[in-house]
């Protein structure tokens, strides 16, 4: 029978209709009484209840998009930091009130329900978050876009803070089972490592390998407010041996797993390394593993509705999400050549239109590059590839430019430094037609400094695309309060058009809104508040100003000169008690990669700050420190949303954009930053007068380093910095252990301090007090906070995703 001609059971969606479907699924597909029900068993009956008003649409847009041979745009991405799905799917079909009273009318609480879902943290941070943005993003703009990545068992680890360490556990997400994705077993493909090449004539025979299936589980990608439903789909290779749990213990979390270094734990864990390379094999076996699996099957797609390979480019756009999936590159070329017989220059000429790549970061850490010889004993035909494109790329760069022996050497994709290795950025960058940086600042730094030799050599291929966030999640979802006011004022359409903020000016100037704003603030800040006496024991007063750092732990991030200015404003306050201070609340939230010592250290110092300010009756609600433990996309929920005060302080030029930065000011934080990544972007939207920028620019940093910095100093130039300096160094925090952050001490005034706290130390506190003053004056700082909301239009990632679909994938809307 066709598919069309068969009727289904639809699903209303009326409060009747649902409480039905939740009652039902509580009974057939849990298997539970409403007695014996725990809050998981409603929770996983009322997602399935939910989950069936998307499948029709999901059906919809899969058959739709087949039909009209839409351009497909495949999103390549080692992560995907999607957080919770279920409130998240009522809001996109628009039955969150419906399900509200159907659960109420069943007794059940929907909060209380949903605080239950566990978050799907298959990402580290900004880079993960992004890719989860742009997936919201493509549906809703009905892109027929597919994400691709993998189905790691374990995802980011659990962070919990015990004597004011971090200390980590597995997160095993998929315990209760995960009722958004589908599994399936019927789409699995043959991953191969190892072995060797043989010639054959003009073929290639790569043989002997080892193999591991790879087999897809689809999750179900709502768009916002219209019928487009796309597909994540993530990759599991058959596991057969379970995971030793107890080895997982702290200091061990990841050699437990590497120990098990077979092919079956290819999909085993998310690598907790932000913005670092692992270098280690289990990784490489990762990326092609994912790689591998999503390209044949996205050929085998392709395959379904053309035959030969003519319309390939015009059908398929593979968007690279920074190096980590670019050997997607030699794999697409290995199966047009090997397995269908295309010649080198067709299917290199087809790839060069397909492939398009993002860079998020200019740290010379982040930059992958893999031995040769690794490269070569797991990828044997991999590698004769990518020398195979080096080649010829060196060969046309002569013939455009002549000999010239040294830019050979820069542009080469082989680093012959040492031990040889292949550089993947350079790969993406050869391989692409379009590479693009996350904002204007970076974009072009991209071009001045790790491309700088590519940039004159493709100058077309380079581009920005500042990135954004999606409204739904980061408004709508996280901040009923905000958006409530907000709907009254302008509609409910800003959810999909962002910059219909802009409406809210005519309200700017009445006292009443401004005052709503503020009162919506001030729920928030009761929430959060309320969150951190249940869960950590702490009474913070929702009237002091609350100041919020939270992002991945990183030097270059500055949480320590956060802890800098913590410690000279207690050091004052002390000095001067009876002044009138204005009350701060110091939030802090991150994870540090476990291999990295000095941001354990950092968060350790964090904690001890905490214990000695929060302890001390001199301060009371002056001024308290918390370090929120196990930062996630449900906490950055529940804290952007309450934080007065936005901590963007990286070094300039360091920060490839940043995204919190924008979830922030679009809940009404001003921000305090340097002009560093998107920063400069929403200080250009705000105007100087409702953001707070300090510190030196990125040229500044440049000529500071060349001319040789002194953070000594500067530490003894100046008293308040320097007596911070020696109470860290001298145990003031850590009376237990007086040695304990010597090692900060040191990274800072001794060893160079790379990141230039010390030089932009006295901007900072500065700026704090100008905003100690702005704070005073509450009316004013609720105007300035609307100012920043009304004007994060442009920072919507429908805009981003808009701009790549329109200039670098050539892709149009499915109709439905
Ligand atoms: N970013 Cl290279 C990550 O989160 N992880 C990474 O491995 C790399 C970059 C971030 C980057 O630091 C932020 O500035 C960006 O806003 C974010 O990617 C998304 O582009």
């Amino acid at each position: 029978m066709k598919l069309k001609d068969f009727r289904y059971d639809h699903v209303g969606s009326d409060v009747e209709s649902l409480k039905l479907s939740i009652a039902n699924k509580l009974m057939y597909s849990v298997g539970k009484d409403t007695d014996a029900a725990t809050t998981e068993d409603w929770l996983k009956a009322a997602e399935l209840a939910v989950r069936d008003r998307l499948v029709e649409r999901w059906m919809k847009t899969t058959r739709a998009a087949y039909e009209q041979d839409s351009k497909r745009v495949y999103y390549l991405s080692m992560e995907f930091l999607i957080g919770r799905a279920f409130t998240n799917a009522m809001l996109a079909v628009g039955i969150y009130d419906e399900v509200r009273q159907a659960l109420a009318a069943l007794d059940i609480d929907i909060n209380e329900v949903a605080n239950h879902e566990p978050d799907a943290a298959l990402g580290n941070g900004g880079l993960g978050r992004l890719a989860a943005c742009f997936l919201d993003s493509m549906a809703t703009l009905g892109i027929a876009g597919m994400g691709y990545g993998i189905r790691y068992d374990y995802g980011m680890f659990k962070q919990q803070i015990i004597d004011g360490n971090q200390v980590e556990s597995p997160d095993y997400w998929l315990t209760g089972g995960n009722p958004w994705e589908f599994p399936r077993p019927e789409v699995q493909y043959r991953v191969r490592f190892g072995g060797h090449i043989e010639k054959d004539g003009h073929k290639v025979r790569w043989i002997d390998t080892q193999e591991v299936l790879a087999m897809a589980y689809d999750t179900i990608i709502p768009g916002y407010a219209t019928e487009t439903t796309n597909t994540l789909r993530l990759w599991s290779a058959k596991a057969t041996a379970e995971i030793n749990l107890s080895a997982f213990n702290q200091g061990n979390y990841f050699g437990a797993v590497e120990d098990k270094n077979h092919s079956e734990n290819v999909s085993r864990v998310l690598y907790p390394d932000d913005s670092t390379l692992s270098g280690r094999e289990l990784r490489l076996r990762q990326e092609y593993f994912f790689v591998s699996a999503s390209l044949q099957d996205l050929v085998h797609r392709y395959l379904s509705k053309h035959s030969g390979f003519d319309k390939l480019a015009d059908s398929v756009a593979i968007h690279l999400n920074d190096t980590h999936p670019v050997l997607a590159i030699p794999e697409l070329l290995r199966i047009l050549m090997d397995d269908y017989d295309l010649e080198w220059k067709k299917a290199w000429g087809l790839a060069q239109k397909i492939f398009s790549y993002t860079n998020h970061t200019l740290m010379h850490e982040a930059l992958e590059t893999w031995p040769i010889d690794m490269l070569g004993r797991v990828l044997p035909r991999h590698l004769q590839i990518i020398f195979v494109i080096n080649a010829e790329f060196l060969t046309s760069v002569t013939a455009q430019f002549g000999s010239d022996v040294e830019l050979m050497r820069r542009l080469s994709l082989i680093d012959e430094h040492g031990e040889r290795r292949v550089r993947m950025a350079y790969l993406a960058v050869v391989a692409s037609h379009k590479v693009n940086g996350v904002s204007k600042l970076h974009s072009e730094l991209m071009k001045e400094s790790i491309f700088a030799d590519f940039a004159k050599v493709f100058p077309e291929r380079f581009n920005n695309k500042t990135n954004g966030i999606t409204p739904r999640r980061w408004l709508s979802q996280a901040n009923p309060a905000l958006s409530a006011l907000i709907d009254e004022k302008i509609g409910p359409d800003w959810r999909s058009q962002l910059d219909h903020l802009h409406g809210l000016k005519s309200y700017a100037d009445d006292p009443a809104f401004i005052e709503a704003i503020r009162g919506a603030k001030r729920q928030n800040k009761q929430r959060l508040a309320a969150w951190i006496k249940t869960n950590m024991d702490i009474t913070v007063n929702p009237d002091s100003l609350f100041d919020v750092q939270v992002k991945r732990m990183h030097e270059y991030k500055r949480q320590l000169l956060n802890v800098l200015h913590v410690i000279t404003r207690y050091n004052r306050i002390l000095a001067n008690p009876d002044a009138n201070w204005v009350p701060r609340t110091v939030i802090f939230g991150g994870k540090a990669a476990s291999a990295y010592h000095m941001a354990k250290r950092i968060i350790k110092l964090i904690n001890d700050v905490a214990v000695k300010v929060n302890n001390d009756p001199r301060i009371g609600d002056k001024l308290k420190v918390v370090f929120i433990p196990n930062y996630s996309v449900s906490l950055a929920e529940i804290i952007m949303p309450a934080a007065d005060l936005s901590e963007q302080i990286s070094t300039a030029g360091t920060e490839a954009s940043g995204t919190g930065n924008m979830k922030f000011a679009l809940n009404g934080a001003l921000t305090i930053g340097t002009l560093d990544g998107a920063n400069i972007e929403i200080l250009e939207q705000v105007g100087k007068d409702n953001i707070f920028i300090f510190g030196n620019t990125t040229p500044q940093v440049q000529d500071i380093r060349t001319h040789g910095y002194q953070p000594r100093q500067i530490y003894e130039s100046n008293p308040e910095l320097k007596l911070a300096l020696d109470q860290i160094r001298d145990g003031f925090f850590s009376p237990d252990e007086h040695g304990r952050f010597q090692m900060i001490f040191d990274a800072l005034v001794n060893f160079g301090d790379h990141y230039l706290l010390l030089a932009d130390y006295a901007s900072y506190v500065e700026t704090q007090e100008a905003v100690d003053r702005a704070y005073r004056n509450q009316a004013d700082w609720h105007y300035k906070a609307l100012i920043n909301i009304m004007n994060m239009g442009i920072f919507s990632s429908d805009r981003t995703i808009g701009d790549y679909a329109r200039e670098i994938w050539h892709s149009n809307p499915v109709r439905l």
